[in-house]
């Protein structure tokens, strides 16, 4: 396994996304020289904002057994690797954990909590936003939710992937829609059994806003000036 190690390692470090992407999961396989690698790869790039290889690298290390994986973890990155700043006091960690795990459905449920909570107890009471509420929303909070999403679900999902269909298409609502997997035909996907909770769904696929009171709220989403500062 050493010549295996090396021949990963280089490659790792130095190679494309794509080249990264299919190693990972094979240092993942070499039991704990493998995960002693991935560990370094993190170590090395943690003064740079983290990416969804990163993301990649941190779930193999997240979902594995090892000891020292864990304790690796515990001591360099108990928060994960994504910063989880928040104005509004908001604790970020349960989301970036369902995420860790990539168990998708929880993480959305957990994302419109998360939202409404950023507006205050009258929209965690009601549930839902307006989108006056949403305009209102912290940039930084948006950032941080959405750097979760998109790390950890090899840049698939996220409300800024979202917002890049979106513009693609001239914000035609009518051509988004079934882009992101959300309607097919005159049917819109109901929620939540016919929407794909793994990485085989469509980019831009989750997270999942209710549309059942109109396009204003979701508008405003990928309206907000977040997406268009630079990350901080
Ligand atoms: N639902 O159809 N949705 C709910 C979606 C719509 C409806 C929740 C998304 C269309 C009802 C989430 C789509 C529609 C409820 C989503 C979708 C509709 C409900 C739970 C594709 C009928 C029961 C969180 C656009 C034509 C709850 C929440 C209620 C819930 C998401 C019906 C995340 C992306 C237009 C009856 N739907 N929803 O916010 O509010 O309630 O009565 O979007």
């Amino acid at each position: 396994p050493a010549n295996d190690i090396d021949s990963l390692r280089r490659p790792l470090i130095a190679g494309s996304e794509k080249v990264q992407q299919q190693i990972i999961p094979q240092l993942a396989e070499l039991g704990n020289e493998g995960l002693d690698v991935l560990m370094e790869f993190l170590l090395k790039r943690r003064e740079n904002p983290a990416t969804w290889v990163d993301g990649k690298a941190y779930q193999v290390l997240y979902n594995s057994d090892a000891p020292q994986a864990k304790e690796f973890l515990r001591s360099s990155f108990p928060e994960g690797i994504v910063p989880l700043k928040s104005e509004c006091g908001i604790n970020y960690n349960s989301l970036q954990q369902l995420l860790a795990v990539q168990d998708f459905q929880a993480a959305d449920r957990v994302t419109i909590e998360k939202m409404c909570e950023l507006s205050g107890p009258t929209a965690v009471q009601r549930k839902w936003l307006y989108f006056t509420e949403v305009e209102n929303t912290s940039a930084v909070d948006l950032q941080t939710i959405n750097n979760l999403w998109l790390v950890h679900s090899e840049g698939k999902f996220g409300f800024s992937v979202q917002r890049e269909i979106w513009l693609s298409l001239g914000k035609n609502w009518e051509n988004f829609w079934p882009k992101i997997g959300w309607k097919a035909g005159n049917n819109w996907t109901r929620y939540p059994n016919e929407f794909t909770w793994d990485l085989s769904a469509p980019r831009g696929h989750l997270p999942l806003s209710n549309q059942l009171r109109g396009v204003r709220v979701f508008a405003s989403l990928l309206s907000h000036p977040a997406w268009s500062k630079n990350p901080e």
